[in-house]
């Protein structure tokens, strides 16, 4: 057989059918010298999702969807699913009497809480107040259930590295047996939760201290989740940050003010409750036209953990 080749027309004609190809004649090179623009800067208005949310409320119950939310995928071609390459980010509404169902999944999780007061996170048996400002971590096959005792509607976001999973393929996931935990005890969340009052209170400590990417900025954990590191970050109105650029991916969440991020020369205003994504390796900065506060959501812990954590800060 070998014999029969003594052309690079037979040698490429050799390949056809066994499934593979010679590294220097590629189609699309497998190696780049710098990470390669490929998932979009995009952004989501909580001014227009939360109408559909709520519309969404009064259409389907929580009897019918085990989670009532909208996940924010990411514009690129092709795309279905993601907000970035590795985490997807969603809203998610619950109403006074509703709850969501106990399950457990190996994807990672978190919630910021918008708007609305009376609903409680159950994890592992840990029963939890959420309150509008707080971030709650359900992490990698913690059993979670959401329900609303209040009068309130509560609005939230979720941040899950539910891509990743996919990327990697460690999915499990199990509704519980018996639909909610049986048991739960009152918790204020211990290290699961990250209360506003303590975070604005951290980042008043942090006045002054410069950031690349803020004026001030504390991260919740270290890291919140294996994959996942959280930091609330301040911006002075009218003072721009520098421009930075990170192999991590971001998603930010607008907690507080308003403000514009300039990503890879692609401007996105962004007001309370909004999505942004910084896709990995665009240069970013920020400028608040009113006092702000952003939770910013990277794979950080992911790159750090295999040597790829790459940041530059202008
Ligand atoms: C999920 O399990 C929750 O438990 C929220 O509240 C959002 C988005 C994608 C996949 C699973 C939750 C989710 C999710």
């Amino acid at each position: 057989m070998v014999a029969q080749i003594g052309s690079l027309e037979d040698l490429y004609a050799a390949f056809t059918g066994l499934n593979m190809e010679g590294g220097w004649h590629r189609l699309r090179p497998a190696l780049w010298r710098e990470p390669a623009a490929n998932f979009l800067p995009a952004q989501w208005r909580y001014i227009e999702v939360k109408p559909i949310l709520a519309a969404a409320g009064l259409l389907i119950g929580t009897d019918k969807a085990e989670r009532r939310n909208l996940t924010m995928f990411n514009p690129v071609e092709g795309n279905i699913y993601p907000t970035v390459r590795t985490m997807v980010a969603a809203y998610q509404l619950v109403k006074p009497g509703e709850v969501a169902r106990a399950h457990r999944h190996t994807a990672n999780a978190l919630r910021l809480i918008l708007e609305g007061n009376g609903t409680y996170t159950v994890v592992d048996g840990a029963r939890v107040e959420m309150r509008p400002g707080d971030v709650l971590l359900t992490p990698n096959w913690t059993w979670h259930s959401h329900d609303n005792v209040g009068a309130e509607d509560c609005y939230w976001m979720d941040f899950l590295d539910v891509p990743l999973v996919h990327l990697l393929e460690p999915m499990f996931f199990e509704p519980h047996p018996d639909g909610l935990e049986k048991q739960s005890v009152p918790s204020d969340g211990g290290t699961l939760a990250f209360r506003w009052e303590d975070t604005l209170a951290r980042l008043e400590a942090d006045q002054g201290n410069d950031h690349a990417d803020a004026h001030a900025s504390v991260q919740l954990g270290d890291p919140a989740l294996n994959t996942i590191r959280l930091d609330m970050q301040q911006l002075d109105a009218g003072r721009p940050t520098g421009v930075c650029r990170t192999t991590a991916n971001i998603i930010y969440a607008v907690v507080r003010g308003s403000g514009r991020t300039e990503i890879d020369g692609q401007s996105i205003d962004w007001n309370f409750g909004d999505t942004v994504c910084v896709p990995a390796w665009r240069p970013y900065s920020h400028l608040a036209n009113e006092d702000a506060v952003l939770l910013k959501v990277s794979d950080a812990p992911v790159m750090d953990a295999f040597g790829w954590l790459r940041t530059q800060a202008g």
